[in-house]
């Protein structure tokens, strides 16, 4: 969250910020979920009227029949009043009953998915979110495209502990558990911006597990828009697909993160424990291209209880490793040959 509001210091937003006009109101961002604002308002304006009710009840009370000198004898001695309790027992009991069965469907509406819509899958892990489009298109992290008016279905997947994928704008919330699938959806009817949040405590960088969505036109959203692959230059799709499916876990900067650095990495003498046996090689292609599809093959020595996710080549296929690869080389003395 903190990374977010610094990329973007022009227009630095609230959580609660979307999907509220300049009043205050809710306003519908996603067509599926205004039951979520409907039973929110029931809710408010019951407890607004009961708030009035009793209080006023209890001030009208305090007052009339206060003590009005010192040895005034009690108003009344009653102690029970059946016809009363009975109607501030079952009373609220049926409201509270018409909110329960209004949430139940609620939830209810927000699992089964619709036959039209589109099949996402979010991976969660400390701490980032990893999107998976249908029909096998690579994947992006940090970031989500969804098309406008398209029902788009989750698969919710935690590869760790749990975490839970929170939309406020588009009222949905549902916990990640790790070893089993969840399923959350909605229809976005509004193109512009949100904000997706990991919203269970899961450790030290919570507060930076933030995704950020961006609705778009069916146009836009058949060009792709996270695949920013360019066969013209691979390096910089190297350095984009870097920047969704590495940096979270390595920088470039010479800093560790779960991952050893990039910084000076190719070429680099690197001790690797492999089978219990620790030995020497060389950062080069092949090595590189081992540590992204087999990354427990072999484990940097001070990284052996460190965990990479492995990616097939449905995700990174060939030439995207090889885009990886060169921008790798710019990262390091014995990579660039000018220097
Ligand atoms: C979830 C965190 C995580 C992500 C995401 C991740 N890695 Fe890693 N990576 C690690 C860890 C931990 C190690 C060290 C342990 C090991 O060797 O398995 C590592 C090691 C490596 C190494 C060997 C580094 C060395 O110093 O020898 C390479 C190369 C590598 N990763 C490439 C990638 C690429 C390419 C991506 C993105 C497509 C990626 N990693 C994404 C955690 C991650
Ligand atoms: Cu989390």
């Amino acid at each position: 969250m903190i990374s977010y509001l610094l990329q973007d210091p022009a227009k630095p937003v609230h959580a609660m910020a979307e999907g509220v006009d300049q009043y205050g109101q809710l306003t519908k961002l996603a067509s599926t979920f205004s039951h979520v604002d409907n039973l929110f308002y029931f809710t408010y304006v019951v407890c607004i009227f009961f708030f009035v009710l009793i209080t006023g009840v209890l001030f009208y009370s305090v007052v009339k029949y206060r003590r009005k000198t010192f040895d005034q004898p009690a108003v009344s001695n009653r102690t029970h009043n059946t016809p009363l309790e009975v109607v501030w027992t079952v009373v609220p009991l049926i409201i509270v009953m018409v909110m329960f069965a209004w949430g139940w469907k609620g939830s209810l509406d927000m699992t089964v998915v619709p036959a039209d819509a589109r099949q996402y899958k979010a991976l969660a892990k400390q701490w980032n979110w990893t999107f998976f489009y249908p029909n096998d298109a690579v994947p992006s992290s940090g970031e989500l495209w969804l098309e406008v008016n398209k029902p788009a279905a989750f698969t919710l997947e935690s590869s760790d502990v749990l975490h839970a994928f929170y939309m406020p704008s588009m009222r949905v919330k549902r916990d990640v558990v790790p070893g089993r699938f969840q399923t959350v959806w909605f229809q976005p009817t509004t193109e512009g911006e949100f904000h997706l949040f990991c919203a269970e405590y899961c450790g030290k960088d919570h507060s930076q597990m933030y995704a950020k969505v961006h609705v778009v036109s069916a146009d836009v959203y058949r060009t792709r828009p996270w695949d920013t692959w360019d066969d013209k230059n691979p390096k910089k799709g190297g350095e984009n697909l870097y920047k969704s499916l590495c940096a979270s876990c390595h920088t470039i900067n010479g800093t560790k993160l779960t991952g050893p650095t990039w910084k000076d990495l190719w070429g680099k003498q690197e001790q690797v424990v492999e089978a219990g046996q620790i030995k020497t090689v060389t950062v080069d292609e092949a090595y590189v291209i081992e540590s992204i599809r087999k990354p427990d093959q072999k484990k940097v020595v001070g990284f052996e209880k460190a965990n990479m996710t492995a990616f097939d080549d449905k995700v990174i296929d060939e030439k995207r490793v090889k885009g990886i690869i060169e921008y790798m080389k710019s990262l390091s003395n014995a990579g660039s040959e000018k220097k």
